[in-house]
């Protein structure tokens, strides 16, 4: 039966020559596919969830918001005189998200578009409102932004299409509102709804206040000795906050709380960390960003660090010598990192390769080799022609993966074979129709 020469392969089962492919190995570091320059001193960058970044910084020309796309280019940028010296996190919803600037001494709240248009602009009348700092968008459409009102601490909800806002005071407990001071920075969480953080008015502690997808105040947790820190939502809805105290910033702790604000657990980090930007993974792991004191001498450069889900190190990667400002760090659609590195006079943006686990999935038919839709006699021989042959690699890897057992190799050719032609056991799903692994993991499927 044998006629095809390519069967001939066959013949190494019995001779023993034994090929195996897994995938990427999630536990070493991505490589760097390309750094440049970015046109932008002293710049702040805040991620976009679809690739690239919001910059606001200097050129030549002056103060500028600038988009970076996922090639580290800017696309666009215009000025922005009146933008606020601290500029809050843009509200991102879709495709536009809004800044608060000053135009004349008053406040201005303007919706800029991703292509940098402005969508409507909005006059702030209330003299007394001021400083807002960081924003979200609600679930009603609506757009919150802290800020203080003659010295208390208020949101101020700014209606989808910016036509009308209210002033919400953050003082129904009259406890928590003694302790109000200053707003310090709010988070907007995936799962929907923000975590605020505020000074306490006796100095030296902060407090958390979990805002709830339409702007209510859900609950506020325990009063935190300040520190430098960043807090995070995970997509489980959970929270993760990387600190580091004011007295020693070498010392670096991860803290991972529950949805309801319950410590889960505390641990320092065995890796000095400074000025630390991190985002939380899809597989509740963390990318970190930061000055990384390294070696004897202790010079620093700047990592990468991947965490797990219990934020124990899976790799480390030095993306740049000698340290520098602010790294930022932000998970592109094709599970890569792009990092971007606050410059004085030129920036830096890089990007490393995907991250095997954070790739997206791509449907496929489990046994379909070659990727033609059909499984059949051809399937097994384009794996085997991949394993023995030298012949190109299937497009999907998992596709060719038909016993799921985690690994391309000889053994999937052979399920196939015995699928088709002699009654063998069944190819696991997703078989006969297309779809999505429902066993996810290596070697994966990313492509067709
Ligand atoms: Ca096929
Ligand atoms: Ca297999």
């Amino acid at each position: 039966m044998c006629t095809n020469g390519r069967w001939s392969v066959l013949v190494m089962i019995s001779l023993g020559v034994w090929g195996g492919l897994k995938g990427d190995d999630p536990y070493q570091p991505p490589g760097i596919l390309w750094e440049r320059g970015i046109d932008l001193q002293r710049p702040r960058f805040f991620p976009l969830d679809g690739g690239g970044a919001i910059g606001v910084g200097f050129t030549v020309d002056g103060y500028v918001i600038a988009r970076i796309d996922s090639a580290g280019e800017i696309v666009w940028s215009r000025s922005a005189p009146g933008l606020l010296p601290h500029p809050p996190n843009p509200t991102l919803s879709g495709n536009q998200f809004v800044l608060p600037f000053k135009v004349a001494g008053k406040l201005h709240v303007v919706s800029m578009s991703a292509e940098g248009n402005t969508l409507w602009e909005k006059p702030i009348l209330d003299p007394s409102i001021a400083f807002p700092t960081w924003a979200f968008r609600t679930s009603r459409g609506s757009f919150l932004l802290a800020g203080q009102v003659e010295s208390k601490e208020v949101l101020l909800e700014l209606s989808a299409d910016g036509t009308s806002y209210t002033v919400h005071y953050l003082q129904s407990s009259p406890e928590i509102y003694d302790e109000l001071y200053g707003v310090q920075y709010l988070e907007p969480l995936p799962a929907g709804g923000a975590l605020l953080n505020v000074v306490g008015q006796a100095g030296g502690i902060e407090r958390w206040l979990k805002l709830d997808p339409a702007g209510g105040v859900e609950w506020d947790i325990y009063p935190f000795k300040r520190s430098w820190y960043k807090v995070r939502g995970t997509m489980l809805g959970e929270f993760v906050r990387a600190e580091a105290p004011f007295s020693n910033q070498n010392s670096f702790s991860l803290s991972r709380f529950a949805s309801d604000g319950k410590l889960r657990y505390s641990k320092p980090f065995d890796v000095s960390i400074n000025g630390a930007d991190f985002r939380p993974l899809r597989d509740e792991g963390l990318i970190l960003s930061g000055s990384a004191l390294i070696g004897a001498d202790s010079h620093s450069d700047i990592q990468l660090i991947r965490t797990d889900a219990r934020g124990e190190i899976l790799w480390r990667l030095s993306v740049w010598p000698g340290g520098g400002g602010g790294p930022t760090v932000s998970v592109e659609p094709d599970g890569s990192f792009l990092v971007l590195l606050e410059g004085v006079s030129t920036s830096i943006a890089l990007r490393t390769e995907p991250d095997p686990v954070l790739r997206p999935a791509v449907s496929f038919i489990r046994g379909d080799a070659n990727g033609d839709g059909a499984v059949d006699i051809a399937d097994p021989v384009a794996t085997l022609g991949f394993l023995f042959l030298g012949d190109a690699a299937p497009g999907c890897l998992e596709a060719a993966n038909t016993n799921d057992d985690g690994e391309v190799d000889i053994s999937d050719a052979v399920h196939t074979l015995n699928y088709l032609f002699v009654g063998g056991a069944p190819i696991p799903p997703p078989f006969p129709e297309k779809g999505t692994d429902p066993t996810p993991g290596a070697p994966g499927c990313f492509s067709t």
